[in-house]
C-alpha cells in the first residue's frame, strides 16, 4: 500500500469533549496557531444547547497534555451581533505581521443563514470584533498572512442558490479587513463524479511556501447515504492568489478511522487549521463533528507530490 501523505497522531482522537472542564456536548474544527513556544488551538465547542462557541487550549508538544480553559474565549453575542443567534463556529487563525495581530475568521450563524466574521486579537484573551464582513450565505473565510500588492487578501466559500451551480472558492480584498470587494472565483468545485464536485472550501489559511500559496480544502462528496467530507491541495501563485498553480486530482486526507466514520456527522475530517514546525506540517481537524485529531506530513514532501500529481486542469471546473 502507498504510504499516506499525511500521517495520523497515536494518540488521536487528540482533545474531547471529555478534555473540556465543563459539560459540551462536541470539540471539533479547531483554529490553530503557534504562541509562545506552545501549539494554541481555538476549539470549537457545541455545548449541551445545540450552540456553539470558541474556547482555548495550549499543549507545549501539540498532541497531548492539553490545558483547556475553564471558559469561552468568544461566545455568541447576539445582542450587539445579531447575526450570532445560533453560534460561531469553525474558526480560522492567521498571525498578520504587518500589523501583530491574529486575525480570526469564523462563521456566524442566525435565522438570516451563516456570513463570515472577524475578529482581532493579540492575547486571545481580548478580542475586538468587526462583526460581519461577507452577508449570507457564506462560509469557510481564511485570511492570508501578508498583504499583497497593499491589499489583505482572504478566501471565501459564497453558496449561490440557483440550482446546479456549484459553491466555489473566491478571492477578496480589503484595505482594512473590513470591506471586502474585488471578488473573484479562484478555485471552482469540480463538477459529476470528482470527490470535490460541487461544493468545496478552504480549510485552513494560505501558507506561504517557496513554491507559492499552499491551500488546504475540503471537497463534499454527496453519496446516497450521505455526505463525505474530504481534504485536497492546491497552490497559488505568490504575487496573484487568484492563480492556481497546482491542484491534487486525488484528495489527501479523508475518513477512514472509526472516529471519523461514526459520531455526531459520520465520514467528516474537516481541518480549520495547521501549524508548520521547522518541515513538520501539522493538521488539526474534526473527526465527524465530534472530536479533534492530527496528522502530520513533511511540507518539502506535500509540495513535491503537488508537483507529480497535480491535474493538469488545475483551475477549471472540471
Ligand atoms: C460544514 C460545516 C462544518 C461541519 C461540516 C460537516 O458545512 O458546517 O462545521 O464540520 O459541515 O458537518
Amino acid at each position: 500500500m502507498m504510504d499516506a501523505l499525511f500521517r495520523r497522531h497515536p494518540a488521536n482522537p487528540v482533545l474531547t469533549a471529555a478534555d473540556v472542564p465543563y459539560p459540551v456536548n462536541s470539540v471539533f474544527n479547531a483554529g490553530a496557531a503557534l504562541v509562545d513556544g506552545e501549539t494554541l488551538l481555538l476549539l470549537r465547542i457545541e455545548d449541551r444547547t445545540g450552540i456553539s462557541h470558541f474556547t482555548v487550549a495550549r499543549s507545549a508538544d501539540g498532541f497531548t497534555n492539553w490545558r483547556v480553559e475553564p471558559q469561552p474565549a468568544l461566545a455568541p453575542s447576539p445582542e450587539r451581533f445579531p447575526e450570532e443567534q445560533w453560534g460561531i463556529e469553525d474558526p480560522r487563525i492567521t498571525w498578520l505581521p504587518e500589523l501583530n495581530q491574529w486575525v480570526v475568521t469564523y462563521t456566524s450563524f442566525s435565522s438570516a443563514g451563516p456570513l463570515v466574521s472577524l475578529a482581532v486579537t493579540e492575547d486571545f484573551r481580548s478580542f475586538e470584533r468587526y462583526g460581519a464582513v461577507l452577508p449570507p450565505e457564506n462560509k469557510d473565510a481564511a485570511l492570508f498572512p501578508l498583504s499583497i500588492d497593499g491589499a489583505w487578501r482572504m478566501l471565501h466559500r459564497p453558496m449561490p442558490k440557483m440550482p446546479g451551480v456549484g459553491a466555489h472558492i473566491w478571492l477578496a480584498a480589503s484595505p482594512d479587513l473590513k470591506h471586502w470587494g474585488r471578488h473573484r472565483l479562484t478555485l471552482p468545485a469540480r463538477r459529476g463524479g470528482w470527490w470535490d464536485a460541487n461544493k468545496i472550501g478552504v480549510s485552513a489559511p494560505p501558507l506561504e511556501t517557496s513554491r507559492g500559496w499552499l491551500v488546504l480544502y475540503h471537497g463534499v462528496r454527496e453519496t446516497v447515504s450521505g455526505s463525505i467530507y474530504r481534504q485536497g491541495l492546491a497552490l497559488l501563485d505568490s504575487g496573484d492568489p487568484s492563480r492556481v498553480l497546482a491542484r491534487s486530482a486525488e484528495w489527501v486526507f479523508g475518513p477512514e478511522e472509526p472516529y471519523e466514520r461514526a459520531g455526531d456527522v459520520g465520514n467528516v475530517v474537516f481541518c480549520c487549521g495547521w501549524i508548520l514546525s521547522g518541515d513538520e506540517l501539522r493538521i488539526y481537524y474534526g473527526a465527524a463533528d465530534t472530536a479533534i485529531c492530527a496528522a502530520t506530513s513533511s511540507l518539502e514532501e506535500v509540495l513535491a507530490w503537488l508537483e507529480v500529481h497535480g491535474d493538469p486542469g488545475a483551475g477549471g471546473g472540471r
